[in-house]
């Protein structure tokens, strides 16, 4: 890795290092090299299936070989970072393969982001491209991606993948399709491949406030991770797992999702959007046993399932997380998908816990299961930072093999986030069953779960405040009973001054900020509550949503 990207990166302690390699929790392989392993195995098998496009292991393999060298003449090298901006789609699986074959670190930016969210972030890794669409939804992203480029502090390429590739950007597809002698190209593949100990992938955190926290997962952590989800969830070569969710998310990335059902030797199916219908037609079609989804996908699932004419009986789990899930409709999950729930609570910083596929309702319904390593450390503290007694709610605090000790670049922050002795602070308020199942009980971290999206309330306060009518700003969450929450705005104005939601939203919107941050209200006060220190009271704010 790039001593610039090194010394922003948090390592973990010698000896622990030591300590999970010799407990095999480390392999010392890069992600990459594992892809012709696959692929010598299952060379036929179909890996990958995108609406009309289904690839082989060896296809996969190959593109993603292809690619990588692509990248390597259009000069990108091992250490640099790329934001990635895809939706789910196959080119989606191969970027992310060849990113992880050349050593190049892919930051996972989701389609919804704009340019507040690109350039800020594009600028803390020093991006040297930006990968995109050319279009999505009608939005333009390459001229988003030109526009960010054009901030980015050294040279930033811009490369496309769509069929509108402007001059002066590179064509994904393009590159993907290099000639040249394949056997050759592995092995010089092989040969530069990045250390294990390196960054693979940039992953953002839920909770970003002004500063940009992104989290470094290594080679070593990140497959040890993959690994132990597969394990947890009984992945299988059977496996067809339906991506619905942004792929670029933690989630349905690796939580096992499509690296983990590659990992395993099934298959992974992309769709676009979680809407139901065309995911009960790919679940009819592709046999799909497997899927993962946000609370307030899965109710919208629920409501249509009863009148869908599709036959769903592959359907054996859904993986449900990201945000709070009520247990009466963890309870109906099962008779109305006709499968099993899994709950998940995972975390872009590492920790994962699942319940198990064959758990007792009790457990299936009511907790959010157990971490998925025996090295996961769990502490629950109260405010003071002392542990609480067993089965009392405490603020999680966790350490582990695949938990990094540190977001990229901050150390005031990780100074916060992060306890002197390596503790995550997860910001969230659990306890644990007397079988040592997690229970999420609430959070103390200042974040807006809109249905699964976090938005951090300092974010929206900042851009809010720095409107000529807004005095004074706080952001606090809603609750709705769809997404779980949104995000009211309450302000303060100048004097003279007024402010409609639209006008709010316009200005927001302006300053490229992602859609779905956007306040879905707004109320004015002529007096703000207060703290003893000064700092707007949001617990009173929160009792006047
Ligand atoms: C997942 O990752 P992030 O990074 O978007 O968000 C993490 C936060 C947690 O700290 C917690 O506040 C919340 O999301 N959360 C849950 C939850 N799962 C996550 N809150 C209540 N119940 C749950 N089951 O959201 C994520 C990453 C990997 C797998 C699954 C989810």
């Amino acid at each position: 890795m790039s001593d610039d990207i090194l010394e922003r990166v948090v390592p973990w302690p010698a000896d622990l290092a030591h300590a999970y390699r010799a407990a095999g929790c480390w392999r010392g392989r890069p992600l990459g090299s594992y892809l012709w392993d696959w692929a010598r195995r299952r060379p036929d098998r179909v890996a990958i299936v995108d609406g009309e496009v289904r690839l082989t292991y060896r296809e996969l393999a190959e593109r993603a070989d292809g690619l990588a060298a692509g990248f390597a003449a259009s000069g990108l090298a091992r250490g640099d970072t790329v934001l990635v901006q895809l939706p789910n789609q196959w080119e989606f699986v191969v970027v992310t393969l060849a990113c992880f074959r050349l050593g190049v670190a892919p930051v996972m930016m989701l389609p919804p982001h704009r340019e507040h969210e690109l350039a800020s972030i594009g600028a803390h890794v020093r991006a040297k491209a930006l990968i995109v669409p050319d279009t999505l939804k009608g939005y333009d992203h390459q001229d988003l991606a030109e526009r960010v480029a054009a901030t980015l502090p050294g040279p930033a390429r811009v490369l496309v993948v769509g069929d509108e590739v402007r001059a002066g950007n590179v064509d994904v597809r393009g590159l993907i399709k290099q000639s040249g002698d394949p056997e050759a190209r592995r092995q010089w593949l092989d040969e530069h491949a990045p250390a294990a100990s390196d960054v693979a992938v940039f992953l953002l955190s839920g909770g970003t406030t002004g500063v940009p926290k992104v989290i470094g997962r290594t080679h070593d952590d990140y497959e040890y991770n993959i690994r132990r989800c597969a394990a947890a969830c009984g992945f299988d070569p059977d496996t067809v797992y339906l991506t619905v969710l942004p792929a670029g998310h933690n989630f349905p990335l690796a939580n096992p999702g499509i690296l983990g059902a590659l990992y395993a030797g099934g298959r992974a199916v992309l769709l676009p959007s979680p809407r139901p219908e065309p995911v009960f037609e790919a679940i009819e079609a592709e046999g799909v046993t497997v899927t993962s989804a946000v609370p307030a996908v899965v109710l919208k699932w629920m409501e249509a399932a009863a009148a869908s004419p599709r036959d769903l009986r592959t359907l054996r789990h859904v993986h449900v997380g990201g945000s709070v899930l009520a247990p009466e409709v963890a309870a109906r999950i099962g008779p109305s998908l006709g499968c099993r729930v899994q709950q998940v609570y995972g975390m872009a910083e590492g920790l994962v816990c699942y319940t198990a596929p064959d758990a007792a309702d009790e457990e299936a319904h009511g907790t959010q299961g157990r971490p998925i390593s025996p090295f996961d450390e769990l502490l629950l503290v109260d405010p003071d930072g002392e542990p609480v007694a067993p089965g009392e709610v405490g603020e999680l605090l966790t350490r582990g093999p695949y938990t990094p000790r540190g977001y990229f670049g901050v150390p005031e922050v990780n100074r916060q986030s992060f306890t002197p002795d390596g503790w995550f602070r997860t910001g969230d308020l659990v306890r644990l069953t007397p079988a040592g199942n997690v229970v999420v009980c609430g959070r103390v971290k200042d974040l807006i779960n809109r249905g699964g999206e976090k938005i951090s309330a300092a974010e929206v306060e900042t851009l809010a405040q720095e409107l000529p009518a807004v005095a004074e700003a706080a952001a606090v969450a809603m609750p709705d009973p769809a997404l779980g929450e949104r995000v009211c705005l309450f302000a303060r104005l100048h004097a003279g001054h007024t402010l409609t939601l639209e006008q709010l939203c316009a200005a927001l919107t302006a300053r490229g900020l992602a859609a779905f941050k956007l306040p879905e209200r707004l109320v004015v006060l002529d007096a703000f509550p207060h703290t003893a220190v000064g700092k707007a009271d949001k617990k009173v704010l929160r009792t006047m949503v």
